[in-house]
Parts: C-alpha cells; structure tokens; sequence
C-alpha cells in the first residue's frame, strides 16, 4: 500500500500495531540528530510523536501528517525524512499579471503544504514595476496600472510586501525578489526614458505580436501589454543606472531578510554583449556590497561574477540530447557558476514550467519549452542529470516557475499549478535512489491520493491524464 505522501519521505517503515485516531493528539520532542529541516514521525498504538531538531522539521512533519490524514485513522508507520536539497521553491511572476497580496497568501500556503521553502517573486519585468520604493516611488505609480493583454494591474505597497515576507516566514518559506535587468526594463522606461535604449524590434517580435495579440509593439514611454521579449534594456552608458540601481536594489535588499536577491539577467536578445556583462557585473556587485548573494538567471553565466553568486537554469531538462556530453551553451552557463565557488538552482523549463500548457488544447498556457507538458514529463527528470558536470554538492536546489503572460485570476494560477508543482516538491526534497516509490508508478498513486485533499482545501487543480483521480 502507497501513502498519498508526496514529496516522498527519505524512509517510511509500516509497523504491526494499531494506528491512531485522526485527531489524537501530537507530542513534539525536540532533539539534535535530524538536521535543520528533517524531523522523525512515529503513529502507534493511539499515539503520534514528532521528533525535530528545529521548527521547520516539526513544520514538516505536521505536513505529512495531514497528508496521511484521511476520513480514517492514521496508519501505524515510522517515518524518518529529510529534504535532498536545501532550497525547493517556487517563482510566481507577478508581473505579466499582477496578483494580490491574497494570491501570494494561497501560493504560499499551497507550496509549504509540499514542503517548499523558497517563494521568488518577479517583481519586474516589461509589463510592469510591481512594488511601490521610497527610493523611487515613480516606478510602481507610472508602470502598474496594466498587466499583458491590458488587463488590470497593480502593485504592492511595501507594507504588503513586509506582509508576504512575514507569512512566507511563518510557514518556512524565505521571499527571494527579482528586479529583472538589463532586459525586461521597459516598464522602467516610463518614468525613467532616459536610462533605457529604444526598443529594439526584431522581425520574431513583429510575429509574436501579431501571432498573439494583446497589444502593440513595444514603443518607449507607452506601457506594454503584449507577448514578446527581449526588445527592453538598459543603455549601459546611461548616467544615473548606477546610481538608480544602487538605490533601487539597495532599498530591496534592506527590505527583504533572507540572503538572496536575484537580478534576472534572462533574454537580452537587444542588449550588446559587452555592455550585457558589464551590466549584470554592476549589478551582482552591487547586491553582494549589500551583504546578499546575487541570484542570476544561467545567461549571466558569460559575466565575471562575485564568487558564490547563484545560477537559475532554465534550459531544458536533457541538454546533453543537443549538446553531447557535456550539453550546450545553456549548461555551459549553468557550470561556470559552480566553477566560481557557486551553487545552481534548476527550473528546467520543459519539465517544471507550471505555465506551459497541460494538454494541446487547454484553455491556458504557451508552448514554447517543448509544450504542452504532462505531469508524466514534468516527473521524468533527476536534479543530477540535468546539467552534465554539475556536482551534487554545485545544486542548490530546483525551483518550479509559473510565468504569467496567460495566468491571470487565482483558479488560473490553482489550475497551472497542480498537480505539476508535486512533481518539482519530489524532484527537490525526495532522494533520487534508494526509494522505490520514487517512480512514475508510485507518484501517480500518491497523487490520485493526493487529490481529494486538494478538493478539500478548494483547489482547482488539472485532472493530468494518467493519473486515475478518484
Ligand atoms: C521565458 S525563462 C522567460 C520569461 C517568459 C517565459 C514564458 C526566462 C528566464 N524568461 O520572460 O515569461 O519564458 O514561459
């Protein structure tokens, strides 16, 4: 018999006796030896017993209990658990389309129920500036009024970001922001024209725009809605980007407790190479003078670095299918920050994109990342297989992105998200061998289990194919 848990715990031992009621009571023991997110969870004869050397672990450990928790009692079963890599997260973009503070709140709550512990927010990109700076309160008010297809925008104020940063807290999960740069600046452009070069418009961005709609081509100082990307950057010779990225990273970095702050650094198709380098160098400089370790998407790789900064790749999940053995220029990219004493956090995106569509003719989604993605394939990858090369020591971990361009109200987000976010919840915390319930086989069960709690908690999750929901 499979339990619906999922990610599946390091060690899960039935025992002979009686179980115990779904509500009995729960002793905590704290204690040294599970490390600082794993936990020990015993149900027998009546009882259940957390074991944790820390707040997290027993946070955990209540998270498997409710997932064992069904209409009947709980099983009798000795279970021993700690996660495989330290940082499972999550990235919600929240500025293609704007998502309240209430958005983030479910998000969250949905993540830390599988045992994420990371939530990063981009907070900027073309379409829109996403949180209100004291430092520059201009950017929010002139570049939040729209998301993508002109639908409403919005912004947070920084007391709901403080707000997100405590709840996400509260449930073990630590706010990674991005301010997206050099590309993706264009809403940037609207109060700050003087710092950005013209939109560069490619013939692939004429037909994305009139393949997709949602508005016109990108023009400087009129607010952007439609589908394309890479026409934004930065001019790197702009007087005043040092300045305003100093104020501009250094207020977010004051703002945000955790250690890392992520400065994008993806698809600056328009951005000259050299002045690319020299921009994201600034930048990543910036951020470690302020005591945080820059975060950077994999292209940025090409940069002279601080030691220790962090790559997100988001190539696909079998480079090595087009590189040979040593994969292409994407795991290039993704080595080299391990080389400078970094670590990398995978997002392979034909696997973990939760905004690639479900099926062919679903209602929401794009394609692009060899789309649509089942949860058959969102499951079939291991961390240490991505990226040729990349020790297990050099990952940080994996991160599942839900991208927004077409992800608009909270069903949208609910239905984009589950069940394939379980998949990359697996990927981070459950060993890759030793268990045979890490298999297809085992999560599909585990799953189909898994739903009617979702049903419970009012989650629209997909009905994957597969998968026999009950
Ligand atoms: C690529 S992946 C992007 C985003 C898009 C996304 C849509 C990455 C770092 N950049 O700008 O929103 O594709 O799937």
């Amino acid at each position: 018999m499979t339990f619906p848990l999922v990610p599946w715990p390091t060690s899960v031992v039935l025992l002979e006796s009686a179980g115990a009621p779904a509500d009995a009571p729960v002793e905590v023991v704290t204690e040294q030896g599970h490390g600082e997110e794993g936990y020990a969870l015993r149900i027998e004869a009546g009882a259940v017993v957390i074991r944790a050397s820390s707040p997290a672990g027993v946070f955990y450990a209540r998270q498997t209990l409710a997932q064992l928790a069904g209409p009947d009692e709980l099983p009798a079963v000795d279970i021993r658990d700690r996660p495989r890599f330290a940082h499972r997260g999550m990235m919600l973009d929240v500025a293609r389309h704007f998502h309240p503070v209430s958005t983030v709140e479910a998000v969250i709550d949905r993540a830390a129920s599988l045992k994420l512990n990371v939530l990063h927010l981009h907070l900027t990109d073309d379409h829109g500036w996403r949180l209100e700076l004291r430092s520059h309160p201009e950017l929010a008010q002139s570049a939040s009024g729209t998301s993508v297809g002109g639908d409403p925008g919005g912004h947070y104020s920084i007391d709901d970001y403080m707000h997100i940063v405590e709840y996400a807290a509260a449930r073990h999960m630590t706010v990674v922001p991005e301010f997206d740069l050099p590309g993706h600046t264009h809403a940037i452009g609207l109060s700050h024209p003087e710092l950005l070069a013209e939109p560069v418009i490619t013939d692939h961005i004429r037909e994305i725009t009139e393949t997709y709609g949602g508005g016109g081509l990108p023009e400087q100082g009129v607010p952007y809605t439609a589908l394309a990307v890479g026409f934004s950057s930065f001019q790197a010779d702009a007087e005043g980007l040092e300045t305003f990225l100093r104020e501009v990273l250094g207020e977010i970095a004051a703002l945000t407790p955790g250690p890392y702050l992520h400065i994008g650094g993806d698809e600056a198709l328009g951005t000259d190479p050299a002045d690319y380098r020299r921009m994201v160098e600034l930048a990543t400089r910036i951020v470690a003078e302020a005591d945080k370790t820059p975060v950077t998407w994999h292209e940025a790789g090409v940069a002279d670095l601080p030691p220790g900064t962090v790559g997100q790749y988001w190539g696909f999940r079998r480079p090595s299918l087009e590189g040979g053995e040593e994969g292409g220029e994407d795991a290039r990219r993704a080595r080299s920050f391990a080389e400078r004493g970094g670590r990398v956090v995978l997002s392979p995106a034909d696997a973990v994109y939760l905004d690639m569509k479900h099926e062919a003719d679903s209602r929401l989604g794009l394609v692009w990342a060899d789309g649509p993605t089942s949860l058959a394939r969102s499951y079939d990858w291991d961390p240490a297989t991505v990226v040729p090369g990349l020790a297990e020591e050099a990952i940080l971990g994996v991160e599942a992105c839900m991208w927004t361009e077409t992800i608009r109200t909270p069903a949208d987000v609910d239905e984009m998200m589950f069940p394939r976010v379980a998949s990359a919840a697996e990927a981070a915390w459950s060993e890759r061998a030793g268990s045979p319930e890490r298999t297809w086989e085992s999560f599909r069960e585990r799953v189909a289990g898994l739903g009617d709690r979702w049903e419970a908690a009012g989650i629209g999750f997909h009905r994957s194919a597969g998968v026999d929901w009950r």
